[in-house]
């Protein structure tokens, strides 16, 4: 058992069995604009009902393009897949993840700090965000494996520090999202409850759990309870569609046995009023590819 820290508000892999606990922070955190891209009452009202809101071609086809082809490029660069921060799948050397993206390339970091992602952003979590982590999931055809379900927000909390849920992320489709390869499925209005997970987590979890994820995930029958008053929602798209969806939200996605991609990218932003404190399993801080340690505010561009 690994020592705990007394103000765990969201204990979770405490050794003991699922459980569903009440949620302690707002979903939306302002409902003042920041800019032109700022969600309306309307948006706002249906992301904090749900956990999460699908905008139909947000993100300009240029970039899209500019988008993939930087994907592209890198995904096939021997030196990039060599890095610590680049993830291969399970059972190929198919890349499943480049983590760090500003560090990749400055295609990256432009749209991390565009007004398109920021004005939103900042509008929910209500003031000066930084970026807590970053990848893009390429799930290539054929071989792109599942992710089981989870809320980022549980390992954010127990691997990484992150207090409170005042976090979320922005996934902007690079490729169609289509019932054949792989979408994203969420449960709306899961993000009200935290659901503690079963077991502990092993020392250095990341090597294995952003393969294949065990510990973090809730248990079956949790699910099974939680599904009984909601539904599920698969977030089907084209490139330039973006889903903003909170961090506790539970999501998950099965595998892509298709021929084409479901090339998404992530962007996880933080509040900068709920900084890291030391990870609540106990385990040392994960590395900054996962957990940036740059607290700087991030300034729209
Ligand atoms: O470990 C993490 O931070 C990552 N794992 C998943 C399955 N989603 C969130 C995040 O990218
Ligand atoms: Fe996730």
């Amino acid at each position: 058992m690994h020592a705990r820290l007394a103000e765990d508000l969201y204990p979770s892999r405490t050794g003991s069995i699922s459980q569903i606990h009440a949620r302690h922070d707002p979903v939306v955190y302002s409902h003042a604009p920041v800019g032109e891209f700022s969600l309306s009452r309307t948006e706002l009202e249906q992301y904090d009902r749900d956990g999460f809101l699908l905008l139909r071609n947000h993100i300009p086809a240029d970039w899209i393009s500019e988008l993939r082809a930087e994907t592209t490029r890198l995904a096939g660069d021997p030196h990039t897949s060599r890095r610590a921060s680049v993830i291969t799948e399970p059972d190929s050397s198919e890349v499943r993840s480049l983590f760090n993206l500003p560090e990749l390339s400055p295609v990256y970091d432009r749209v991390a700090r565009s007004h398109r992602l920021l004005d939103i952003v900042m509008q929910l979590l209500g003031g000066p965000v930084y970026l807590h982590q970053s990848r893009i999931n390429i799930k290539p055809a054929f071989h792109g494996k599942s992710f089981p379900w989870h809320s980022d927000f549980e390992t954010w909390h127990v691997e990484d520090g992150l207090p409170a849920i005042r976090c979320l992320s922005c996934s902007i489709f690079l490729t169609e999202n289509s019932m054949f390869n792989g979408p994203l499925f969420v449960i709306p209005g899961s993000h009200r409850h935290y659901i503690s997970c079963p077991g502990t987590t092993p020392a250095d979890h990341y090597r294995q759990s952003l393969k294949k994820q065990h510990y973090g995930s809730p248990e079956p029958g949790v699910m099974e309870e939680l599904l009984e008053s909601s539904t599920l929602e698969a977030c089907l798209g084209r490139p330039g569609d973006m889903l903003i969806f909170d961090a506790n939200v539970q999501h998950g996605s099965p595998d892509n046995i298709s021929h084409r991609p479901r090339t998404n990218m992530f962007l996880a932003y933080n509040s900068r009023l709920n900084l890291p404190q030391k990870p609540f399993c106990g385990l040392a801080r994960r590395p900054d590819f996962l957990a940036s340690r740059d607290f700087t505010a991030l300034a729209a561009v």
